[in-house]
């Protein structure tokens, strides 16, 4: 059998599990998940390697209409992966009313000239009889290469997608190492960790004016420092993050420490700071900087 390989994008309104999905898919924890909107902002590689294929997922930040610099930038970067997949995986939380979201998500994938599956995901969440029938509802508006039905979540039908995609990879080459589960940098691991312990902590619209960079980080073999900037928009957000007596910023200060401690096997050492950048998902300048990618 020949070695197949390929990239394949995931995209679809925020919240509808495509984070989930590629954490499944790759069998790690590399990209983080809320139970909030417009978590993800960047493309994340993940990357799935067995004896006979390789896999490169994207995942990518939740297409909705943006009312900030930022997610005009976000969205822009989903769309920039129509282009670089050999297939779509179009994932949609299929609890949810089909709207006008999806709409303009369809068009858009109707355009990309790209094999479409259509990926029912939650379906824990869903009778057996209103699953056929919405199938058959989603099968009327596009000609989806296939339609898989799944839970990222309780990892329900997550192999038989697997084995769907194989039939489509175009390509032979290995484009990453065995090993090599994801592309993302150390440093940006450690702040999406905080970004993640923050939007849990926080309601309304905090978590999207929240920022997370590493500012220093030195190693040894058993040791992490890490010092990391929090960068709110108002003074008033600066207070919620801090909390009375310092209490959100040290509980989200000793989650983080616990979840990167298990992802590097070191003791970590975590300093918090937080900072007011007024309107920065207004500032391209500063949507580079603080959402971390160069473009
Ligand atoms: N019940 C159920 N919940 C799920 C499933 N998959 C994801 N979720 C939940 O849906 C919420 C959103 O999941 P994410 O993976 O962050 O969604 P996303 O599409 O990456 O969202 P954005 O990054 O905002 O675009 C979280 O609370 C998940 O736990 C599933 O199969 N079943
Ligand atoms: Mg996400």
């Amino acid at each position: 059998m020949n070695f197949k390989s390929g990239f394949i994008a995931l995209v679809g309104r925020p919240n509808a599990g495509k984070s989930t999905l590629i954490n499944n898919l790759v069998n790690d924890k590399i990209a983080i998940v809320t139970n909030k909107p417009q978590t993800t902002r960047n493309v994340i590689r993940g990357v799935r390697t067995d004896e006979h294929s390789q896999m490169v997922f994207m995942d990518t930040p939740g297409i909705h209409k943006p009312k900030h610099k930022l997610g005009g930038t976000m969205v822009n970067r989903s769309y920039g992966t129509f282009e670089d997949s050999d297939v779509i995986f179009y994932v949609i939380d299929a609890t949810q009313k089909y709207g006008t979201g999806d709409q303009f998500i369809m068009d858009k994938l109707k355009n990309a000239n790209k094999p479409v599956f259509l990926i029912l995901n939650k379906i824990d969440r869903f009778s057996k009889d209103r699953l056929i029938e919405t199938v058959h509802e989603w099968s009327t508006r596009f000609d989806f290469a296939e339609i898989i039905p799944i839970s990222a979540l309780k990892d329900l039908n997550v192999v038989e997608l697997v084995e769907a995609v194989k039939a489509y990879l175009p390509d032979d080459i290995k484009y990453y190492a065995d090993e090599q589960v994801t592309d993302q940098e150390d440093n940006f691991v450690y702040a999406e960790i905080i970004r993640e312990k923050l939007i849990f902590a926080m309601e309304e619209e905090i978590p999207h004016s929240i920022a997370v960079v590493i500012e220093r980080l030195h190693e040894t073999d058993k040791r992490l420092n890490i010092e990391a900037l929090i960068v709110v928009e108002r003074d008033s957000q600066k207070g919620m993050v801090i909390g009375k007596g310092g209490h959100v910023l040290k509980q989200v200060g000793t989650l983080a420490r616990r979840d990167i401690e298990s992802k590097t096997g070191k003791k970590v050492f975590l300093k918090l700071f937080v900072k007011v950048e007024k309107d920065w998902r207004n500032n391209m300048m500063k949507i580079q900087r603080l959402s971390q990618v160069d473009e």
